[in-house]
């Protein structure tokens, strides 16, 4: 099953024909440069092209007035001077005798993209279109939007395939605010946009465009609005702003799909966004978006003016849709004082209707106000499940980013799972007989054959991933030998070079490493049998007790470290009693994979790695964590216990605050310079003309 991209050359057509500064840059070479990049790294040929076909007038109807739709079919007849004096009527727009074909295409494209995925044709997908559709209203064009092509395509989700919780994330640079009148009073739909606002000094100059406009009636609660009040977000900005608001409030809203309003203005280099982030960031986003939902998640393009830059940030997008690792993420990881201001106010204006985000406070009388009602999804066919999925994913999965991308080495009772003819074989995986023994030596556990054989094989995949060989891997070994088996492993590790190893133990580990706390490797446990912080680089915490203080821990925790930290390899370990159902330990591998770039070796104790397995290696290879089940809020003890782990590492993690330290103070935005680009791009702006 592949990304399915939606695509209609005539959506080309379409061109400004008057001279007009403002929308120039919505301009034909837009989707011509995206699909020549596309199709460059071999990524359009990987996915299920479908031709876009024109939407219906009843399906216009979902969102627009018959008037309305009446009037820009008219102007398919009209001559140069009328169409110029129509545009005039709107703000920031401009029609020309194929707009309204092309705005047919661009609705149908959506459609077709919702259609196959939720059909269970794609898992995913993109429909690149013009003109973008984020903007317009019921009755009106506006900034350069003719039909609001996802705010349809969300209706039509619900009307035709009767879904009840659809997310909408518009990472445009500009405010949305076309989906945010359709949607503001329909708690179906979260919408979540970021936007360059300025104190409402940037276009459209709306005062709704800010953090407490918060939706309307039924909807208070599913209007999120994040303003940015300064230029030259990056990165770290934008991954703050998912990690301390949207996922938090994703998770607990639980969609059954994900719709992107996909503008990339807001990435390095646009002339209208003025921002920072880099394409990569774009691969991270879509990544983070796709533990969500199944990984239902259909992108729609709408802004992105700098044609390089979109190109990358389409490129890294589709990328990411394909379940391809990587890339790293590169530059600083400290969000701005400027961001953390504006994610603090959109966090207060959102507590009273998100249990989530009510930390801290005792939580209020307000129930969680998100829909529950409605059918869980069939499991869509096609995608592996249970042994056999992981049956289908031991082998060779060569990818660009390594030649093998998934390597399982089993011992024991499991160790038939790894009999496929496919999979490397038993004696490959493992670094030669006298290094292991060389290695050995210093434990007790691990002089018997069996633990020994087992250490080769870890041994062996934790160096082909540290030296690119094999994107990530599970081996099992004997209970009796994890601890020097992992021991052994972060030596060995350290010893070719390693700089930077994450460590997750879930569980307790019986046998205390002696590590040295040089900051090249992040300690951190989970489930441990008390909170302590020993240093910066080693965190034990207990087990969080419901699915909210699950999802703080790992939003507001492990993420942030993991990011801050951007570790070489993640080293996790799973104990067979350490207290996380399975669906919580899909979720943590799916993502911590992502900051991860897929470099994560899972280390399993072989009474129970059968089961691990199956749960461990689809998320690794990146297919969807299954959902979480019910939402139940984090205990006040678990609240407390993030707030005083936060508090004695914000210092040293800076990607772990969501306020800003001298909030009110208005910070200046450090600017430091986000990694070079990739070879051959120069991010200055474009001339547009
Ligand atoms: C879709 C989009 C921007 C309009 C800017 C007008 N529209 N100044 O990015
Ligand atoms: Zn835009």
């Amino acid at each position: 099953m592949a990304t399915a991209l939606v695509y209609h050359e005539d959506m080309t057509a379409a061109r400004l024909l008057w001279d007009d500064p403002e929308c120039e840059l919505e301009r034909p070479e837009r989707l011509a440069a995206v699909l020549s990049l596309l199709r460059l790294r071999g990524l359009e040929q990987r996915c299920l092209r479908l031709s876009a076909c024109e939407a219906s007038e009843a399906e216009l109807g979902l969102v627009h007035s018959p008037e309305y739709v009446a009037l820009v079919r008219e102007t398919q007849t009209l001559d140069e001077d009328e169409l110029r004096a129509l545009s005039e009527q709107y703000d920031a727009v401009y029609f020309h005798p194929s707009t309204f074909h092309c705005a047919r295409l661009a609705v149908g494209a959506a459609l077709q993209l919702v259609d196959a995925v939720l059909t269970g044709a794609a898992p995913n997908g993109l429909a690149l279109v013009r003109p973008p559709g984020h903007h317009s209203h019921r009755a009106a064009a506006n900034g350069f939007c003719v039909f609001n092509n996802v705010a349809i395509a969300a209706k039509h989700a619900k009307q035709k395939h009767g879904l009840h919780r659809i997310l909408i994330v518009d990472w445009d640079v500009h405010h949305g605010q076309g989906i945010q009148y359709i949607f503001e009073d329909d708690p179906s739909v979260l919408y979540f946009s970021w936007h360059r606002y300025e104190y409402g000094r940037f276009w459209p100059f709306l005062r709704e465009s800010d953090a407490d406009a918060v939706g309307q009636g039924q909807g208070r609660g599913f209007t999120v609005n994040l303003p940015w009040n300064q230029v030259g977000m990056g990165n770290a900005d934008y991954l703050a702003a998912f990690l301390h608001v949207l996922l938090p409030l994703a998770f607990e809203f639980n969609p059954e799909l994900v719709l992107v309003s996909a503008g990339f203005d807001s990435a390095i280099g646009d002339p209208e966004g003025q921002m920072q982030a880099t394409p990569e960031c774009f691969a991270h986003l879509t990544q983070l978006l796709q533990v969500l939902a199944g990984g239902r998640v259909c992108a729609v393009l709408e802004g992105g003016y700098h044609l390089d830059s979109l190109s990358e940030s389409v490129c890294m997008t589709v990328q990411a849709l394909l379940g391809d690792p990587g890339p790293v993420l590169q530059g600083s990881m400290e969000p701005c004082q400027s961001a953390l201001e504006s994610i603090q106010s959109v966090r207060a204006a959102q507590a009273p209707h998100w249990t989530s985000l009510q930390q801290g406070r005792a939580p209020g009388p307000s129930p969680s106000i998100c829909p529950t009602e409605g059918r869980p999804l069939p499991l869509l066919p096609g995608g592996p499940t249970g042994e056999a999925a992981a049956l289908g994913l031991l082998g060779f999965h060569p990818t660009p980013a390594s030649p093998v991308h998934m390597a399982v080495a089993l011992t024991g009772p499991s160790a038939t799972l790894a009999l496929s003819p496919e999979v490397l074989l038993q004696e490959e995986v493992s670094v030669g007989r006298q290094e292991t023994e060389a290695w050995a030596r210093q434990h007790e556990s691990l002089t018997q054959d069996k633990a020994l054989s087992a250490l080769g094989k870890f041994l062996f995949l934790a160096d082909g991933i540290l030296n690119g060989k094999v994107t990530c891997g599970i081996a099992a070994i004997p209970a009796c030998a994890k601890a020097a088996t992992l021991d052994v492993a972060i030596r060995q590790s350290l010893s070719r070079g390693a700089q930077r190893l994450l460590c997750l133990v879930l569980g307790e580990l019986d046998w205390p490493l002696d590590i040295a706390d040089d900051g090249r490797i992040l300690w951190l446990n989970i489930g441990g049998k008390e909170t302590a912080v020993r240093s910066a680089f080693h965190i034990s915490t207990p087990l969080p007790g419901t699915t909210g203080g699950f999802l703080n821990y790992t939003l507001g925790l492990v993420l942030p470290l993991a990011y801050s930290f951007q570790p070489e390899l993640v080293l996790v370990t799973v104990g067979p009693a350490q207290g996380l159902q399975d669906p919580h330990v899909a979720l943590l591998a799916a993502m911590l994979r992502i900051p991860a770039a897929g470099r994560v070796l899972a280390l399993l104790e072989e009474e129970s790695a059968s089961q691990l397995v199956t749960t461990l290696a689809p998320v690794l290879h990146g297919e969807a964590p299954p959902s979480l089940g019910p939402f139940l809020m984090a205990s006040p003890e678990d609240i407390q216990t993030l707030k005083c782990l936060r508090a004695q590492l914000e210092p040293r993690w800076k990607l772990l605050q969501v306020a800003s330290e001298a909030q009110g103070e208005a910070g200046s935005c450090h600017r430091v310079p986000l990694g070079k680009p990739p070879s051959g791009t120069n991010y200055t702006d474009q001339a547009c003309s």
